[in-house]
């Protein structure tokens, strides 16, 4: 008899929602655990990391909370961000630490255009559409390069900086990764976004890395556009889209209007990676932690779920996250949606079709 395949994960619930929404995702994990006939289980550890942590400890994670993950199989994680600690504190305390720290350079973000949903995309070829945004995820505007005060100019005439940071090698591996992703997909074409006529040193860079690389592929469609003109081309003519690959900042804009075209920003998944898997990847919705609806069991559960799908997909389960992705379609097409889709359900009656939809 094989033996039965444990995959450790470590789960970061978070701040607001993130709690609700992963609580979700972990009862869908349950679900194929117990449907696997013992080929495999999943053994979480939870680490309470996050907003009402850093007003307790003072910082968002532990010290060493960074080696504390490197030893799992994948993170789960849920949202970033709550009243009471700046937006910057807690967004560069966990979620950027975590990315950085263990170098998930690559943060895949498909947009689906789920059946039932209603869009806010007009398009006679809406269904058809399927993109994937691929965020470059370690440097870029995220570089944490700049300062505040150095000219010790007082209140009223302050000073800050905040340098964005392009290395070759940084370009070159994201932009190569989105190329391999095209080559295994229908159409085959790479758009690439930057300001490069407006950030005449990084983003040309950028430009520079694409051309060249593109040369090795010469079975891939490529295309380059700016980004302010990239996001009327999102609602202009979508049809043209499918893999698209922009730097930490601009994709992350990008992908937040892409899900919004979709629906709604609360069925968006994503994957931060380590492509080389030297260190665990992790798996989250694109939203955030929502404080607003926090605490009402009204979240929309399906971006993080079909993070769950990702993260089966990224532990070698790809029949299960194949299941996965056809139950979350199934459940929409059904007219299950949450206040957000215009729909009436709550979170748990999300999931709960959702796993009814698999045991079918
Ligand atoms: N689940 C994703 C999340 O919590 N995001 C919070 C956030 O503010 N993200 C901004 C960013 O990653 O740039």
């Amino acid at each position: 008899m094989s033996e039965s395949k444990k995959f450790r994960l470590a789960v970061i619930p978070g701040d607001g929602i993130g709690k609700e929404v992963v609580r979700e995702g972990l009862r869908v994990l349950d679900f194929f655990e117990q449907n696997s006939g013992g080929k495999y289980s999943f053994e979480s550890d939870f680490f309470p990391w996050g907003c009402e942590y850093y007003l307790e400890h003072g910082k968002m994670m532990d010290e060493d909370g960074v080696d504390k993950l490197r030893d799992y199989d994948a993170i789960y994680f849920g949202a970033v961000g709550f009243p009471g600690v700046p937006d910057h504190v807690s967004l560069w305390g966990l979620r950027i630490a975590i990315c950085q720290g263990l170098d998930q350079w690559a943060n895949i973000r498909p947009v689906e255009f789920l059946p039932g949903v209603p869009r806010r995309l007009n398009h006679p070829e809406a269904d058809k559409l399927n993109w994937v945004l691929i965020r470059e995820n370690s440097e870029g505007e995220y570089s944490g390069v700049g300062g505040r005060n150095f000219t010790g100019r007082g209140p009223g005439k302050e000073v800050a900086v905040q340098s964005s940071l392009f290395t070759e090698h940084g370009c070159e591996r994201i932009i190569r990764y989105a190329f391999d992703l095209a080559r295994t997909r229908k159409r085959k074409k790479v758009t690439s976004v930057t300001k490069s006529n407006a950030q005449q040193f990084g983003m040309v860079l950028w430009d520079e890395v694409f051309e060249h690389v593109s040369k090795e592929y010469p079975d891939v469609e490529t295309d380059q556009w700016l980004v302010d003109a990239m996001a009327a081309q999102f609602v202009l003519r979508p049809e043209e889209l499918e893999v698209v690959v922009a730097s930490n900042l601009f994709a992350d804009i990008l992908s937040d209007l892409g899900s919004a075209l979709s629906g709604s920003l609360g069925i968006a998944a994503s994957a931060n990676l380590n492509p080389e898997r030297r260190t665990p990847s992790m798996f989250e919705s694109v939203h955030g932690s929502a404080p607003d609806i926090a605490g009402k069991g009204i979240a929309n559960p399906i971006g993080t779920i079909g993070s769950a799908a990702l993260m089966l997909d990224h532990l070698g389960l790809q029949e299960e996250a194949e299941q996965l992705n056809q139950a979350i379609r199934e459940t929409t097409r059904q007219g299950y949606l949450t206040r957000d889709l215009g729909g009436t359900h709550n979170t748990e009656e999300i999931t709960d079709a959702i796993i009814d939809n698999l045991g079918k």
